[in-house]
């Protein structure tokens, strides 16, 4: 597709839960590119599941790290620091909010369940960004991953929306700051895929139905197209966009 375009660029990969995670769809992308990859899994519950991917694709280290503990998140760039001799991309594909805040209303979260969102799905980008910067001589480009929600009141979505609203503006300062330094900070708006962090949640099949009605493609989008839309934005190819939300949805948010 993109051909070969990141032969050799050495890229980091956060968010493999399993194989139907975004994050993997991006991974088979960027692998198919020619990239150099590492990873990072969440916690020990999910190592088993993660190491026979990152093998698949011949991925240079796995590493743990939750991105709420800053001890984590310094332990994982020393990894890269270890194995590399700099970084030329990042991909957060990270979110979580408290169940029981995706269920009923908005109006109802708590100070503790706020927080955590905001911690796990917007604050962790600019932490990684900060991280990785210096990192990126040669400049970079950083992806992640938001959701309509962030923009449009979606009936449970409710404190993650707030929190993707919140990475979508992080999305925007973050590539004023790195922007001189050739480094490059996108996000790419998914419509809704039926990965682990979509499924049993309450309305997601409503959701999914309308969009194949509406969607101007009138379906769903893949992991694989999510995966070429950010092999794309890490690449040369997109040497002129940052600060961008791109929307890989089969056009559902254009419509009225
Ligand atoms: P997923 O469950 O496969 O991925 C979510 C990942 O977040 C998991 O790997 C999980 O381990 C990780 N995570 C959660 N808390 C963490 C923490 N404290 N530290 C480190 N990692 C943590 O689901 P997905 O749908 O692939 O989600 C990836 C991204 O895509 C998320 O940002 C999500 O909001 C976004 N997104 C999803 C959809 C959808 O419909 N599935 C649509 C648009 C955007
Ligand atoms: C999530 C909740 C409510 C409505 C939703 C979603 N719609 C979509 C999602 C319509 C598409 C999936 N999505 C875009 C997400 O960002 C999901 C994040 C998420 C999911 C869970 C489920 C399990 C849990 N915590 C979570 N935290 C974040 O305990």
């Amino acid at each position: 597709m993109i051909g070969d375009a990141l032969r050799g660029r050495r890229g980091l990969v956060l968010g493999v839960a399993n194989d139907r995670s975004i994050a993997w769809g991006i991974t088979k992308s960027l692998h198919r590119a020619g990239a150099r990859l590492g990873f990072t899994y969440q916690g020990e519950r999910l190592e088993r599941r993660v190491r026979p991917l990152v093998e698949e694709v011949d991925g240079d280290f796995l590493v743990q790290c939750d991105v709420t503990s800053s001890g984590e998140v310094s332990a994982l760039f020393e990894t890269v620091r270890e194995k590399w001799d700099g970084l030329d991309f990042l991909v957060h594909c990270i979110a979580f909010a408290n169940k029981e805040d995706l269920e009923g209303k908005f109006i109802d979260t708590s100070r503790e369940g706020f927080l955590l969102a905001h911690d796990v799905s917007a604050y962790s980008l600019t932490h990684l960004c900060r991280e990785a910067a210096p990192l990126m001589s040669d400049g970079g480009s950083i992806v992640t991953l938001s959701y309509l929600g962030g923009t449009r009141a979606v009936p449970g979505y409710n404190v993650m929306g707030v929190a993707k609203a919140s990475l979508e503006s992080s999305v925007r300062y973050l590539a004023h700051d790195l922007g001189g330094r050739g480094i490059r900070v996108n996000a790419i708006s998914a419509g809704p895929i039926n990965t682990l962090s979509a499924r049993g949640i309450a309305g997601f099949g409503e959701i999914f139905a309308e969009v194949e009605k509406r969607a101007p493609l009138k379906r769903g989008v893949t992991i694989e197209e999510v995966g070429n839309a950010a092999a794309f934005l890490v690449s040369p190819l997109a040497s002129g966009i940052t600060g961008e939300i791109l929307f890989v949805d089969g056009g559902y948010n254009v419509t009225g």
